[in-house]
């Protein structure tokens, strides 16, 4: 652990910012056994829930034991768990089973929760009372500041756009987390989407140099970042590594610096951010990433049908462009990186250009998705016009495998942007992310293939967080590109 790092990270520590919710059970009907109620919040929150109890009857005879289930959305409080089968633990399921002993008597519930929905139900109570459900209070947290304008030229656009800055403003805790259901902590391929959004929405520019700081702390002997870090009940990295997240704490860190101007934090995490382009180096026989099954885990989407090896060739591409570019805003020698683009660019296309198809292809088996596209044209591998031109022939190629998280479709949008394809960016924004609005969303999800939206990677969709901050860029897009100034 880099102590200095540390320090700088933990100075940083944000203060959270409370806000009480009642909702009064004017008219509250006694509960028998097996009978429940439910309660809307009006909308998605982050924080500790209390509720208060009472009976009716007799004297209490016997404890009510309680079920209590918290729903980002009304299709998890309706959820039945338990046959819940999933790789991911039910320890993340919003559940509790809670034993009465005195009534009347006010429940604080420790864990915090992210919520809509409340739903009680009575296990067991005594035949002689009923149980009375009088009222619940939250107390919401979060980092955001403050409430920002919205931004859109549409109601839908500024409906997507208010959707957004809540998904992200109940992401920005102690530290900008992935999902404030699951998992709780700080990713790094999360981490650059949020700080994009924050830097033209709340502007919590500090809580992005902590979240850099982080990473930078936990990074282990060799100069590895992971891809994850713990804060509770100490700063810890995960032992999970990706390929991709590593290396995108170079555009992350080079973004804050635009953002900021904060040239002493550029310099002091520089020497770490290129250590991340060797590191990859090692998982590269002359600038080609090797076959996926070596590889290691390289994220870029959730399909679980998806090839990384070509997209891990383009992420890298990426990475070392936005290295050189950073050395270039420092005053400092690009070459060594701009090389080492070059490099990986032209084995790039001997090595994964199917020109037959006149796309990238992943793999033994030449398989083509929209993540390995995608992402070369990020890289800047081809031209502008060129990259216009696959990116329709990768929308006509039957069978190319789609994207199924908005963290994906993040980076489908830019490279339609980047390839001049504005209004189709555009559009495609509106339809994925307005689709998740049309079946009901407050908050962005983790997940959302409009094809089978009860889909999930980790075979239960009650794992999924319906709340998930890599999901809040239309905000960063609307602002960048698409909303008109007055
Ligand atoms: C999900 C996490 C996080 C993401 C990883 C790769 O499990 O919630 O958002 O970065 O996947």
């Amino acid at each position: 652990m880099n102590d200095q790092f540390l320090q700088t990270a933990e100075s940083l520590k944000p203060q959270l910012t409370s806000t009480e919710i009642t909702l009064k059970n004017s008219d509250a009907r006694p509960l028998k056994e097996g009978e429940s109620e439910v309660f809307d919040f009006g909308n998605h929150y982050v924080g500790y829930v209390s509720i208060s109890f009472a009976s009716q009857g007799s004297h209490p005879d016997a404890p009510a034991l309680i079920k209590v289930t918290f729903g980002e959305t009304l299709r998890d409080i309706e959820e039945d768990t338990s046959d819940y089968r999933s790789w991911i633990s039910r320890g993340w399921l919003q559940e509790e089973t809670v034993h009465l002993d005195i009534l009347p008597c006010t429940l604080a519930l420790p864990r915090r929760y992210a919520f809509r929905y409340a739903k009680v139900e009575v296990i067991a109570v005594s035949s002689k009372y009923s149980l009375v459900i009088n009222s619940l209070s939250a107390r919401a947290v979060t980092s955001a500041p403050e409430e920002i304008e919205l931004c859109g030229n549409t109601k839908r656009e500024r409906d997507i756009d208010r959707v957004a800055l809540c998904t992200l403003s109940e992401c920005m805790q102690d530290v900008f987390e992935d999902g404030p259901k699951r998992d709780r902590r700080l990713w790094l391929g999360d981490l650059r989407l949020q700080a994009l959004a924050n830097y033209c929405t709340f502007a919590h520019n500090d809580l992005v140099k902590r979240c850099l700081y982080l990473f930078a702390a936990t990074a282990d002997d060799e100069g590895r970042i992971s891809a994850c870090v713990f804060t509770e009940p100490q700063v810890a990295p995960d032992d999970t590594f990706m390929f991709d997240y590593s290396l995108l704490f170079i555009p992350t860190l080079a973004e804050y610096y635009h953002a900021t101007g904060d040239r002493a934090a550029a310099e002091e995490l520089l020497p770490l951010a290129l250590k991340q382009l060797d590191l990859a180096e090692k998982n590269m026989d002359n600038f080609v990433v090797r076959d996926s099954s070596v590889l290691g885990w390289c994220f870029l989407d959730w399909n679980l049908a998806l090839n990384k090896q070509a997209g891990a060739q383009a992420v890298y591409i990426y990475a070392a462009k936005a290295a050189a570019d950073l050395c270039r805003d420092l005053g400092l020698d690009p070459s060594d990186c701009e090389r080492r683009a070059k490099c990986a660019s032209d084995a790039a296309v001997k090595a994964f250009y199917d020109s037959l198809k006149g796309l990238f292809a992943s793999g033994k088996d030449g398989q083509v998705s929209y993540a390995v596209n995608v992402w070369f044209v990020l890289a800047g591998v081809l031209t502008k016009e060129k990259n216009a031109a696959l990116l329709k022939r990768l929308q006509s190629y039957e069978g190319a495998i789609k994207p199924v998280t908005p963290y994906m479709y993040h980076y489908y949008v830019q490279a339609l942007i980047d390839s001049g394809l504005k209004d189709e960016a555009k559009a495609v924004m509106l339809s994925y992310w307005g689709a998740m609005l049309d079946v009901g969303a407050d908050t962005f999800f983790e997940l959302f293939d409009p094809e089978n939206p009860e889909a999930s990677p980790y075979g239960s969709r009650a794992a999924n967080s319906y709340c998930h901050a890599w999901s809040c860029t239309p905000s960063y897009f609307a602002r960048k590109y698409f909303c008109k100034r007055s």
